[in-house]
Formats: C-alpha cells, sequence, structure tokens
C-alpha cells in the first residue's frame, strides 16, 4: 500500500508499505486479524516484513495451530519459551487472537483488554520535512486540523532550526515533542539540552535502542522528559526504564513489544508508579489501528497517541468505515464487537500478492 505522502524518520524512508496481515481462524469458525508492524527495510528494529513472513509458518504456527487454549493471555508465555526474539512477528499473531476472542465473546476488543475511554485523544507524527519552513507549514496544518499534540521527526543537523519553526507556528498550544528513533549518542547531550527551552513535552529515544544505561546519564542533563519507544521490547526493560531512571514516559506499541499480553503489563507496571504512557503507531492500516486504539483505551493511556486518522495515510483504508478524527479526538467502538470496524476482504484480495495457509492438522 502506497503511502499518501512518504514518512521519513533518522533512520530511513518509507513510500510503500508491504504489509503482513494474519487471520487466525479457530475450530468453530470464528476469526481474528493481526497486523505485523515490521518494515520492509530493518531501519526501525532488526525484524522485517520477509522475517516475519519467515518466522510465523516456521516458529509461531507449530507452537500455536491444533491446541486447545482458555485464553489470548495464555499465547505470550508460550511463544516467550518457545523461540528468542521476533517480536512483531508473534505480536500480529497473538493480537489476531485476542480479536479472535472478542468475537467469541460477542464483546469490543477495547472492553475485552480492560479499556474504558469512550475516545481516545490523538497526536500527529510528521517526518523529517525539507525545510524547516516545510515543516512550520505542516506544523500549522497539523493544528487546524486538530490534533492534541504535535511530534517532530529530528535527527543530528536537523533538530534545533527544525522544532525552532515548529514552535514559533504553534505559538504554546498544543503540546509539541520530537523523537530521534536513536539518531544521537550520549556526546550530543549539550545539543539535546539546548531543546529544554522548546519546552516539549518529551524527547522520544534519543539514543540507542538497547542502551538504557547511557539514557540513564542523559536524562538528569536534560529538563525535557525522555521518552522511550525502541528500547522498550517488553515489561522486563520497561521496569528497567524505571529502576535506572532511564526515561520518565514510555510510548507502548502492542505491535513492537510482542501483542496485547505484553503492552498491559508494560501499561500496569507504569501506571503504579505514575509513569504517563501512550499509543505509538507504526503506519498501520486500518486494522493494526483498530487494535491501537482499543489498547489506548486503557485508563493509563493518559497522554494523545500516534493514532492519526486513515485518511492521513491512505488514499483508501482496508477496513470499513475508515478511521476519522474529530476535534483531536478518535472514537473508541466500544458498541460494536471485535475491532469496531468491518474488515474489508475485497479491497484485501485486490492487494495481496502472496498467501499463506496453515491448517491445523497437516
Ligand atoms: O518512532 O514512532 C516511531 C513510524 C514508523 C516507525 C517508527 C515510528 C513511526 C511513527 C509513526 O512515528 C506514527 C504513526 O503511525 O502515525
Ligand atoms: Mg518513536
Amino acid at each position: 500500500m502506497r503511502l499518501r505522502e512518504p514518512f521519513r524518520i533518522s533512520s530511513g524512508r518509507s513510500h510503500q508499505r508491504r504489509i503482513l496481515l494474519v487471520e487466525l481462524e479457530d475450530a468453530d469458525g470464528a476469526v481474528g486479524w493481526g497486523e505485523c508492524v515490521a518494515d520492509v527495510t530493518p531501519h526501525y528494529s532488526a525484524e522485517t516484513v520477509d522475517t516475519a513472513w519467515l518466522a510465523i509458518p516456521a516458529w509461531i504456527a507449530p507452537v500455536m495451530l491444533g491446541r486447545e487454549w482458555d485464553s489470548p493471555e495464555d499465547l505470550r508465555p508460550a511463544l516467550e519459551l518457545a523461540f528468542r526474539g521476533h517480536p512483531m512477528a508473534k505480536a500480529a499473531v497473538e493480537m489476531a487472537a485476542w480479536h479472535l476472542e472478542a468475537e467469541r465473546q460477542g464483546r469490543s476488543l477495547s472492553a475485552l483488554l480492560g479499556g474504558s475511554r469512550p475516545q481516545v485523544a490523538t497526536g500527529i507524527s510528521l517526518g523529517i520535512q525539507d525545510s524547516p519552513e516545510q515543516l512550520a507549514r505542516r506544523t500549522t496544518e497539523s493544528h487546524e486540523a486538530g490534533y492534541r499534540r504535535i511530534k517532530v521527526k529530528i535527527g543530528p543537523g536537523r533538530d534545533l532550526a527544525f522544532v525552532a519553526a515548529a514552535r514559533e507556528a504553534l505559538g504554546s498550544q498544543p503540546a509539541l515533542s520530537v523523537d530521534a528513533n536513536s539518531a544521537y549518542r550520549l556526546d550530543d547531550a549539550p545539543t539535546l539540552a539546548q531543546l529544554d527551552r522548546f519546552e516539549l513535552v518529551m524527547i522520544e529515544q534519543p539514543l540507542a535502542a538497547d542502551d538504557l544505561l547511557r539514557h540513564a546519564s542523559l536524562q538528569p542533563r536534560l529538563a525535557t522528559p525522555i521518552c522511550l519507544d525502541e528500547s522498550i521490547t517488553g515489561p522486563d526493560r520497561a521496569e528497567d526504564m524505571i529502576q535506572l531512571g532511564s526515561g520518565r514516559i514510555i510510548n507502548i506499541k502492542p505491535g513492537r513489544v510482542g501483542g496485547h499480553t505484553s503492552a498491559r503489563l508494560i501499561h500496569d507496571l507504569a501506571r503504579a508508579v505514575g509513569i504517563p504512557v501512550w499509543c505509538g503507531g507504526m503506519l498501520e492500516t486500518g486494522i493494526g489501528r483498530a487494535h491501537n486504539v482499543a489498547l489506548a483505551s486503557l485508563p493509563g493511556f493518559s497522554l494523545p497517541g500516534d493514532l492519526s486518522p486513515s485518511a492521513r495515510y491512505w488514499e483508501q483504508d482496508i477496513v470499513d468505515p475508515p478511521w476519522t478524527m474529530e476535534q483531536g479526538m478518535v472514537a473508541v467502538p466500544r458498541h460494536r464487537p471485535g475491532l469496531g470496524v468491518e474488515v474489508d476482504r475485497e479491497r484485501i484480495e485486490e492487494l495481496t500478492v502472496r498467501r499463506l495457509e496453515l491448517p491445523s492438522s497437516p
């Protein structure tokens, strides 16, 4: 699926997304959908859409198929034990199982996960632009569209002047944040400290994904709270962040952390110590978005999520109705069972280039 505009972050650029969808069916014919958030190239994390395509039939399916499961919560420990890594591949299947269970119970995914909000606040993530002036224009447009928080991608040489332009375009409202996608080193602390004057709500993932220790050295040198994204691969890393003081906010993406069970555990332990969390995005289609919106309806998600409506990304989404936003809020379809939107099978059919069916018994 072609994005309506290319999305550029410090580590790479994306225009065309190859989407891997999982449709899970149980013995009674109930169906659940999941979406793998991995990209074509390993720029955000090591996984790609092709490593997930390999991992699902080779190592995930044998664990899951043909067995009885009491709850989708039982999948995470089984998949963790079965083989290492590949959290995005695991998440795609685990989240499909949560959707399937919601359908079985005739409940909304939001309700099944323990969500309570009828609507969720939405922020936009703006990719790196060609110039500060262009970023200022995009920032103003986003403000006018009603977004509750504007996040700007930064990297070395594309930071202070760009953020200054965004801040000037906005004035004091709405909240402004930046996301570095691991583009900096601890030596860059003086530059990062200069961002303090823009009163950002957070700086997301300044340093390397596996570097909680240096984030802990950086945080006391900044007034701006650090939010970790790539670093938080599961509940244990969230605990490490809290213990070490590597950051003060967590971006939870269920597709990054192995699925909804892991995402909820992170939510719960952050909530217990007063760490705000928010739901990140990975340029998902309407299916992944449905999962994110449901998760973001949990009580600890106190900051706006990267939950832009379908039209921000796609000419035509693969769900009906497409996701929309009003006054910076996305409605959580809690009155409808499952995802709360219809999966557009015809559209998916038109777009499908590869398909693999995995029967429960050979
Ligand atoms: O770091 O949050 C990120 C998109 C791709 C990879 C990484 C990130 C992002 C975004 C997009 O910021 C957020 C969205 O889906 O709108
Ligand atoms: Mg991020």
